[in-house]
């Protein structure tokens, strides 16, 4: 039962080259701006959480999946007999491909490694990765394959906070009832992280970069710098320099991190007690669920409305922030079937009012209880998310034109005081997001 930790305790690991600890005031590469460019320009990815724990589908517990190894105390050597059954025979990384693309998300954020400490890829840095279980393929390799013949950027999800490895020692917030000796080296558990993230870099082809979680675990245990955050983007960066790295630490971006991340909130909000933080000037993210959680969860039904979550990808684009929108595939490699209608709605309306989203940034008017505005060029989006009333006045000069985005029907609009007044709306009751496109002079 203790094989694998008996193992990873023994195990010299291969440890990534010492790499020169960056300074405080980091400057991205030409490669990297530009790939910040480009994520700003994407707005829209689909995360998947997948794992060992996926097997478990919550337990018949609406609010466990991923966490269900620290909620339900499971000890490690138990945990990891998941492992030994871990064999998704309907994996399809294509057909997973295949339905992003179809959502119209230009990027997938997946679970490389989670709190579970479970690698999902081929790491030989431990025998606690996906080509021990019977399935024996890895199938990040796959979706890596599959993505750069999609032409989806793909970036790996690894979580700092480990459940299994021994050396993750002193223990922090969480992992405390795994069973684990009160023992361990921190540094070789660094050690081994900075060696699966050159696995991640090196063997995977380009990818679009590291979304880490997990270093909150660590935040009230008394031992300065103890993530040595500079000494792991100083790799990174040098082994990809047009890699983003992000962290979903919940606190203001540390120098070296490429955009920043908000968990199930719109930057600025603060409904889980998690985004406290300030929002940066850096490029926004926030990831959202479609039901309550983020691996599998079979009985969870509160799933998301289509509308729900395309108010929620335009209310972000008008915050100019990216919608990094969760699915958890299931035990047998196949995404959730509800999800995917999901995800094929939005990609319908994405088809015909991409314009309002893709690569535009926040507009003119900041939120408004009506909705909100994004702009690209010399065109302004008005996203109406709730019916304005039959007159809009918004504070924007220079229209030259207002068509309805979906089908061109000209809006009436005159000269304001304070900019312009659009007139006659007739937002239907049924719309999701009606959106009015106006031209204004370059
Ligand atoms: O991967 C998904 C979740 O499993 C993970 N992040 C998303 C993307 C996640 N882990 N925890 N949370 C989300 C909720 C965070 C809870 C916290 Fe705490 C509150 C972290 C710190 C304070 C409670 C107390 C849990 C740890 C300490």
């Amino acid at each position: 039962m203790l094989r694998h930790l008996a193992i990873l305790a023994a195990a010299t690991l291969t440890a990534a080259a010492p790499v020169p600890a960056q300074s405080d005031s980091y400057t991205p590469t030409p490669e990297n701006a530009a790939a910040r460019h480009w994520f700003a320009d994407a707005r829209f990815g689909v995360f998947l959480h997948w794992g060992l724990y996926s097997q478990l589908a919550g337990g018949g517990d609406k609010d466990i999946a991923e966490w269900i190894m620290e909620n339900k105390k499971i000890s490690a050597a138990h945990y990891e007999r998941l492992a030994q059954f871990f064999n998704p025979i309907h994996f399809d990384a294509d057909a997973w491909v295949r339905t992003v693309k179809e959502s119209g998300a230009r990027y997938i954020v997946i679970t490389a490694k989670h709190h579970d400490g479970f690698a999902m890829f081929a790491s030989t840095t431990s025998p606690y990765n996906v080509t021990t279980t019977p399935f024996r393929r890895d199938p990040i390799a796959e979706l890596a394959a599959a993505c750069r013949r999609g032409g989806i950027k793909l970036f790996f999800y690894y979580s700092q906070l480990d459940w299994h490895h021994p050396d993750y020692f002193p223990r922090g917030r969480t992992g405390n009832h795994t069973g684990r000796p009160q023992a361990g080296d921190w540094e070789r558990y660094l050690r081994y992280q900075d060696a699966q993230l050159t696995e991640l870099l090196t063997r995977y082809g380009p990818i679009g970069g590291i979304w880490f979680d997990g270093w909150w675990d660590q935040q009230k245990t008394p031992m300065r710098d103890r993530w040595q955050l500079q000494r792991t983007y100083a790799l990174i960066h040098r082994l990809q320099p047009g890699a983003l790295i992000v962290n979903n630490h919940h606190i203001a971006p540390f120098p070296g991190e490429d955009y920043q991340a908000f968990e199930r909130d719109l930057p600025g909000e603060n409904t889980n007690g998690y985004n406290g933080s300030v929002v940066s000037t850096l490029p926004l993210e926030m990831a959202e669920t479609m039901n309550g959680s983020w691996g599998f969860n079979m009985v969870d039904d509160g799933f998301k409305s289509p509308a729900t979550l395309i108010a929620t990808l335009a209310g972000a684009a008008g915050r100019g922030t990216n919608l990094l929108l969760n699915t958890g595939p299931m035990p047998d490699g196949r995404l959730q079937p509800e999800n995917v209608d999901t995800l094929k709605a939005i990609g319908g309306w994405l088809r015909i009012n991409g314009a309002s989203i893709y690569g535009t940034r926040a507009g003119p008017v900041t939120p408004q209880p009506w909705g909100v505005t994004t702009q690209s060029g010399n065109r302004i989006f008005v996203h109406l998310l709730r019916d304005p009333g039959a007159t809009l006045t918004l504070p924007v000069r220079n229209v030259r034109a207002a068509r309805l985005l979906d089908g061109g029907t000209p809006v009436r609009f005159r000269r304001a005081a304070t900019g312009i007044e659009l007139q006659g709306l007739a937002r239907p009751a049924t719309a999701v997001d009606q959106v009015i496109a106006l031209d204004i002079a370059g």
